[in-house]
C-alpha cells in the first residue's frame, strides 16, 4: 500500500485508521508509523487527549500517581517531563499529552473534528471503509479502535431536563470556557468518582450544593501532594526498573502483593493494616491488605466497614454519615473513588444530601429538580451520572463486518471478542482497553501499551508474510468469553450492579465486561498466542 504524507484524500487508502487520539490512540500512531504504515487517526473532538479533553470538570484528576500513569516506551520522556502532584490533574496530564504529541510529531496525522460514524468491512477487497459526520469518507486495511473505555456519556434519563432554565453540564462534556459557581445554587446529580472529585471543589465556590446520591461510593482519601524534586529524582534514577516491574504486574502498579485471608487477621491487626493503607493513599491499598478482600463476603465486610467507620468519624451529623455509608453493595465492587476532603464537605452548611433512594427525583422542572419530597430551586445542574462503559464507544459507531453482520447484532447478548482484540467477522479490526480484557481493572496507560504494543507486532507479521487479513476463531472467542465470565465468577464483582457489569444502562446486557485474571497472565496468554502463530486467529 501507498505510504501518504499525510491525512489521506477521500479515495485514497490508507493502511490504518486508529479511531481516538487519546493516549491510545497517539501510542498506536506512533508505533504504526515506526513500523512504516501510513496510518490517519480520526478524533471526534477539537483536539487530542481523549478522556483528558473531555472530562475537564473542576477537581478532575488521576487516581494513579502520576509517576506510574504515564508512557513508558520512552526511557527520554521518563527522564524529561516533570509531574508536579502526586496525582497529576486534568490540565497537566493533557500538558503532557500534548508535549508527547509535539515531541513524537504526532498531530500531523490526526484530523480532529472527524466522528468515525460508519465501518463496513470490504470482504473482496479486504478492506474497511470508514465514513465521517464530516462527510469524508476513509478506506484503510486495518482499523484500531482507541475510543476508550469511558467516552459516551450516559443517558441518565431524567424526565424535564430539557426544561430547565438554568446551566446544565455533564463532566464528561464540560465546557473549555471557565464556569463560574459563585452566588449560585448548584446541584450534582451522581456520586460515582467524577461527582465525588467535583463535589468539593464546586462547593468552595457555590452559594448552596445540593448533591443528589442514588447509590454513595466508598471513598478513599488521595493524599495528594505536591512533588518535591529531590523524590522525584530519586524515583527516576530507578525509572526503567520500575518500568519493568510495573509491566510484569499484575495490575500495572507495583506493590507487594498479600498473602493472608483477612479471616486469618484478629481484629486490631486488620484495624491497623486498614488504617495504614488509609493513610498512604491508594486507590488499591485496602484491596492489596489482603488477598480475599475481593472473593470473600466476610473478608470484604471487615473493610467495608473500617470506611463506614472514617465517614462517621468525619461526618458530624450522623443522619448524613449513615446516607454516606455504603451499605448496598462489597467494598471495590464498584470502583472506589479517591477524593480530596469529599467527606468533609458534608460539613460545611451551605452543603446538603439529598437521598434518591427515599425521595427520588420525579422530574427536572423549569426552576430545579422535583423530588418526591419537594422542589429545590437552582441555577445551575451538573450531571455526573456516569458512562456507557467499555462497549459505549464501539457501539456507538455502526460496524458492519463480513457478511454483512453489524456487530449491534453480534453483541446483542455483549460483547465477543477474542482476547478483548478482535471480535469474529470483524477481521483486522482491533480494540485498545475494550472488553474483555483488563482495561479498567488496570492502571490503563500499561494496559494500553500492552495492547497496542501486540497489535502493531500482530500487523508486522502479517505484512512480513503477505497475510491480508486476521480474523477470530469463533471457537476461541467462544473460550475467551467463558474463560472471562468464569474468572469473574470466582470474585464479588458480577453480583453487584455497576458500569462493569452493565448494570448502569437500562437494556445493557448484563455481562462481567473485564478481564479479571489480571494483565501478568493476560500479557502471557497474548504473547503465548502470538509465539505459537496467533492461535485462535484464522489468517488468510
Ligand atoms: O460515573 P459512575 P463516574 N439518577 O457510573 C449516579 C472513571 N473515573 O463518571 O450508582 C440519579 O461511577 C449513579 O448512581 P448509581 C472511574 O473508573 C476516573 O463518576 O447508578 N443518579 C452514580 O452515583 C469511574 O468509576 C477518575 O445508583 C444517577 C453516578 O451517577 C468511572 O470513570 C475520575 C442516575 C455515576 O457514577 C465512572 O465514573 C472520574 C440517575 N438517573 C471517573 N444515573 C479518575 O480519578 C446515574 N446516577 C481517573
Amino acid at each position: 500500500m501507498v505510504a501518504l504524507p499525510g491525512p489521506p484524500a477521500a479515495a485514497h487508502p490508507v493502511d490504518a485508521v486508529v479511531v481516538g487520539a487519546g493516549l491510545s490512540g497517539l501510542y498506536q500512531l506512533h508505533r504504526l508509523r515506526q513500523l512504516g504504515l501510513s496510518t490517519v487517526v480520526l478524533e471526534a473532538g477539537d483536539d487530542i487527549g481523549g478522556t483528558w479533553y473531555w472530562n475537564r470538570y473542576p477537581g478532575a484528576r488521576c487516581d494513579i500517581e502520576s509517576l506510574s500513569y504515564s508512557y513508558s516506551f520512552s526511557p527520554e520522556l521518563d527522564q524529561e517531563w516533570q509531574w508536579s502532584e502526586r496525582y497529576a490533574s486534568q490540565p497537566e496530564i493533557l500538558r503532557y499529552i500534548h508535549h508527547v504529541a509535539d515531541r513524537f510529531d504526532l498531530r500531523r496525522d490526526v484530523m480532529l473534528r472527524t466522528r468515525v460514524t460508519r465501518a463496513v468491512y470490504d470482504q473482496d477487497g479486504h478492506l474497511w471503509q470508514l465514513a465521517t459526520d464530516t462527510g469524508r469518507t476513509v478506506t484503510a486495511r486495518f482499523v484500531i479502535l482507541a475510543t476508550g473505555c469511558m467516552s459516551v456519556p450516559k443517558d441518565p434519563g431524567i424526565p424535564g431536563a430539557h426544561s430547565f432554565t438554568g446551566a446544565v453540564h455533564h463532566t464528561a462534556r464540560w465546557p473549555r470556557e471557565d464556569v463560574s459557581f459563585a452566588g449560585k445554587r448548584v446541584a450534582v446529580i451522581g456520586t460515582g468518582c467524577s461527582g465525588v472529585q467535583a463535589i468539593p471543589v464546586i462547593a468552595e465556590q457555590a452559594a448552596s450544593l445540593t448533591v443528589f446520591q442514588r447509590t454513595p461510593a466508598y471513598v478513599l482519601p488521595a493524599r495528594n501532594r505536591p512533588l518535591r524534586p529531590a523524590e522525584t529524582a530519586r524515583f527516576k534514577a530507578r525509572y526503567p526498573e520500575f518500568r519493568r516491574a510495573q509491566r510484569l504486574s499484575r495490575s500495572g502498579t507495583v506493590f507487594e502483593p498479600p498473602t493472608r485471608s483477612a479471616l486469618e487477621a484478629d481484629q486490631a491487626e486488620r484495624t491497623a493494616a486498614y488504617e495504614a493503607a488509609w493513610d498512604e493513599g491508594f486507590l488499591n491499598g485496602l484491596l492489596r491488605t489482603y488477598t480475599d478482600i475481593l472473593t470473600d463476603e466476610k473478608a470484604n465486610e471487615t473493610v467495608a466497614e473500617f470506611v463506614r467507620a472514617k465517614i462517621r468519624s468525619i461526618v458530624t451529623d450522623p443522619a448524613t454519615a449513615e446516607l454516606l455509608s455504603p451499605r448496598t453493595y462489597p467494598f471495590a465492587t464498584k470502583r472506589p473513588c479517591l477524593g480530596t476532603g469529599y467527606y468533609d464537605t458534608y460539613n460545611l452548611p451551605h452543603v446538603s444530601l439529598v437521598d434518591l433512594r427515599t425521595t427520588p427525583i420525579e422530574t427536572i422542572t423549569p426552576r430545579g429538580i422535583r423530588t418526591s419530597d419537594g422542589e429545590h430551586d437552582l441555577d445551575m445542574i451538573v450531571f455526573a451520572t456516569g458512562f456507557d462503559a467499555l462497549t459505549g464507544s464501539q457501539l456507538s459507531i455502526d460496524i458492519v463486518g463480513k457478511g454483512g453482520v453489524p456487530l449491534r447484532d453480534r453483541w446483542a447478548e455483549g460483547p465477543r471478542s477474542y482476547l478483548g482484540l478482535v471480535s469474529a467477522s470483524f477481521p483486522n479490526l482491533f480494540t485498545v482497553l475494550g472488553p474483555l480484557s483488563p482495561s479498567v481493572l488496570t492502571n490503563i496507560a500499561v494496559s494500553l501499551e500492552q495492547q497496542v504494543e501486540w497489535i502493531t507486532d500482530c500487523i508486522a507479521h502479517l505484512r512480513r508474510n503477505g497475510i491480508t487479513e486476521i480474523d477470530a476463531v469463533p471457537d476461541a472467542e467462544a473460550g475467551w468469553g467463558a474463560h472471562v465470565a468464569e474468572v469473574a465468577a470466582r470474585t464479588l464483582y458480577p453480583a453487584v450492579d455497576s458500569w462493569y457489569t452493565g448494570a448502569n444502562v437500562p437494556g445493557k446486557p448484563r455481562v462481567f465486561l473485564a478481564y479479571a485474571g489480571g494483565l501478568d497472565r493476560y500479557r502471557e496468554e497474548c504473547d503465548t498466542v502470538a509465539r505459537n502463530g496467533y492461535t485462535g486467529f484464522t489468517l488468510a
